[in-house]
């Protein structure tokens, strides 16, 4: 099997992983106290198991050795030693198997850490919900790790009652929780210049999803009192030095944008924005200002740097799009993805993710061959608003050349195009904002490779 050393799932691994779960054990349940009469229960209950006929355990015998395998012929050391003691005060880590599921940096891309980029490993994570240590990151001036008894958000300019608070005030305020997925404008951008990036963590890694826990902008704004007729946009800056602005209409404002401190029942990451950070669902990345520090209401965009210098998209007569802000449908099969190779001809479970920042996935369809055929694939529930959602398709590959395709149709009904449907309206100039469907090839010798079609 060859497999790329920056994969952590190679496809063969994944099938090779059991269907199902072990059923956990009785003592699982029980306390200390419990144990003792947990194991006195279960050594009787195997030894009636022993004693019900040496028929039984002679066939069982048989079958063992058939397997040919050591784990199951003989008592692994672990079967008969003590484990390791509780791992109480420190924080817990993945198996030491998992090390090579990492955040990777895109040699070349960047000049310095600080400012640059690290691709989150989308081919080895299960469901929606990206590990926090695992959350993509963008820093255009390094992260920091701020004292949260030191940090303060200031709401200024058309309002009532200018206000600064403190975390311990915003932590008071009622409070929400909810799983929206973030993804940079810049997320598959190399692919708008036929650039192949050779893993879906690079082609697509500039995407997460979380949980996240805080106050919604909404309950703040109103308890400093906006004035409604002329307050029409706000601007939502940053502590550290990248003097990151972003301006946001109020109607948006006023909808779904949470001022977040927790991710994934924890307090945020200081990668991603400890202790406080925007969360603007739907919108691309830079709109969600980490490390936030002052939001102030305005009656006109601000034309920040962020929105009127980057982050725009140079079309083909030549003039920018500017303040394209929402992150359109679009989706991209995980497994099997380029770089991974399958292992041999029959059943696959093809993955993949999905996401829109306009509202809720619909459907799902999956190509096989280049986008000639659709089938529909299953959608893992419940599906959330402007949140990752998980589909699986089966698959039969029968050992041809085949390309993996899959598009993805939103709540308002636009429907995932082809690169060649989005050149033709924006051409190829463009670095942000790519949401076109990706092909990956299966060759004979079913490794994986990123191409384009058209
Ligand atoms: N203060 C601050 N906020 C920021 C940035 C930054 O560099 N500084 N980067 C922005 C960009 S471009 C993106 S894509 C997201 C990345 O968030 P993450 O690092 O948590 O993935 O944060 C945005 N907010
Ligand atoms: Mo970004």
């Amino acid at each position: 099997m060859s497999v790329n050393p920056e994969l952590n799932v190679p496809v063969g691994n994944s099938l090779d992983q059991p269907i199902g779960r072990v059923v956990a054990a009785p003592e699982n349940h029980l306390s200390a106290d419990g144990l003792e009469t947990a194991r006195k229960a279960r050594r009787s209950f195997m030894g009636k198991a022993l004693a019900m006929g040496a028929g039984v355990a002679a066939s069982s015998q048989a079958a063992m050795a058939a397997t040919g395998e050591r784990a199951i012929l003989e008592l692994p050391e672990h079967t008969k030693g003590l484990g390791q003691g509780v791992t109480a005060s420190k924080y817990g880590m993945p198996s030491k198997w998992e090390g090579n599921l990492q955040r990777r940096e895109s040699p070349g891309l960047t000049r310095v850490p600080q400012a640059s980029v690290s691709f989150c490993p989308l081919q080895g994570l299960f469901g929606i919900i990206t590990p926090s240590g695992l959350h993509f990151e963008r820093h255009h001036q390094g992260w920091w790790d701020i004292d949260p008894s030191q940090h303060r958000l200031m709401i200024n300019g058309l309002v009532k009652r200018e206000r600064v608070f403190t975390m311990d005030d915003l932590m008071r305020l009622p409070s929400v929780s909810r799983i929206h997925f973030i993804e940079c404008g810049a997320n598959t951008g190399p692919e708008w210049g036929n650039v192949a990036l050779p893993t879906v963590q690079y082609t697509h890694g500039m995407i997460s999803c979380s949980e996240y826990t805080g106050v919604m902008l909404s309950t703040v704004l109103e308890m400093c009192g906006i004035d409604k007729k002329a307050a029409k946009f706000v601007l939502a800056e940053g502590a550290d030095g990248s003097s990151m602005t972003r301006t946001i209409s109020m109607e948006r404002a006023m909808d779904d944008v949470m001022i977040a401190w927790g991710m994934n029942g924890e307090m945020l990451r200081p990668e991603n924005g400890y202790p406080l950070r925007l969360v603007v669902p739907g919108v691309q990345g830079v709109s969600w200002v980490k490390y936030l520090r002052r939001i102030e209401v305005g009656d006109k965009p601000w034309a920040a740097k962020d929105e009127a210098v980057h982050y725009i998209d140079l079309q083909p007569d030549g003039q920018h799009r500017q303040y394209t802000s929402i992150q359109e449908c679009k989706s991209v099969i995980t497994t099997p993805s380029a770089g991974q190779t399958l292992l041999d001809k029959g059943y696959y479970n093809v993955t993949g993710l999905a996401w829109s920042g306009r509202g809720p996935i619909k459907r799902v369809d999956v190509s096989v061959d280049g986008g000639r055929n659709w089938r529909t694939a299953r959608l893992e529930g419940p599906v959330q608003n402007k949140a990752l959602t998980r589909f699986n398709i089966d698959w039969v590959w029968d050992g041809k050349p085949a390309i993996l395709q899959s598009r993805a149709i939103d709540s308002t009904g636009y429907v995932q195009p082809k690169i060649n449907q989005l050149r033709a309206v924006r051409g190829t100039r463009s670095i942000y904002h790519n949401n076109a469907i990706q092909s990956w090839k299966v060759s004979e010798n079913g490794e994986v490779s990123n191409v384009q079609v058209y």
